[in-house]
């Protein structure tokens, strides 16, 4: 029997050591994780900082993967890349960062355990989170039924700008 696979959505983002190269250089790392692909990748988007301010701006994309992983899977062979790009977990959690790597959505699962909360408890709040997210999958509806396309259109887009 094959196993079943499963749209996931994965936030990038990064603000220290060139971050557009970090950015694309992870996409390329999504591209080689095992039974998955990368299915569509949104504009890079410049966005000021959530948090404390004190930091740079931020490089955020957000990327459609199909992947027959299970979730926990898909978390560690994505802590795996953050972990190769340098990432320093939990120094500090409202600072800037070389890249971090979130699932924001996996199929229409909910997902409450230690390791992961999905959908991404941040993501409704979050305009590089949103905006990216309509721009590669306007149709998308989170599994309470919110519509994306609702969610984008209600949040500012706090002066984000897109990139390409
Ligand atoms: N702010 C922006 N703009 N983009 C991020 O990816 C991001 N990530 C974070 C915090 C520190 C919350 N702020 C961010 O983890």
């Amino acid at each position: 029997m094959t196993t079943p696979s499963t749209i996931a959505y994965i936030g990038l983002g990064s603000n220290l050591s060139e971050p557009i190269e970090q950015v694309k250089n992870a996409i390329k790392a999504i591209e080689n994780i095992t039974r998955s692909t990368v299915i569509s990748v949104s504009s890079l988007y410049l966005s000021k900082p959530m948090g404390p301010q004190d930091q740079d701006d931020y490089i955020n994309a957000v990327l459609c993967l199909e992947t027959s992983l299970s979730a926990i899977e898909l978390l560690d062979a994505l802590q795996t890349i953050e972990n190769e790009f340098g990432r320093v977990r939990k120094e500090n959690r409202w600072g800037a960062r070389i890249l971090d790597l979130d699932i924001i959505l996996f199929g229409n699962q909910v997902i409450n355990s230690e390791r992961l909360i999905i959908p991404h408890y941040g993501m409704t709040e979050r305009e590089f989170v949103l905006i990216p997210l309509a721009e590669i999958s306007p149709l998308l509806q989170l599994p309470n039924g919110q519509k994306i396309t609702f969610l984008s259109q209600k949040i500012s887009a706090n002066s984000m700008i897109k990139l390409s």
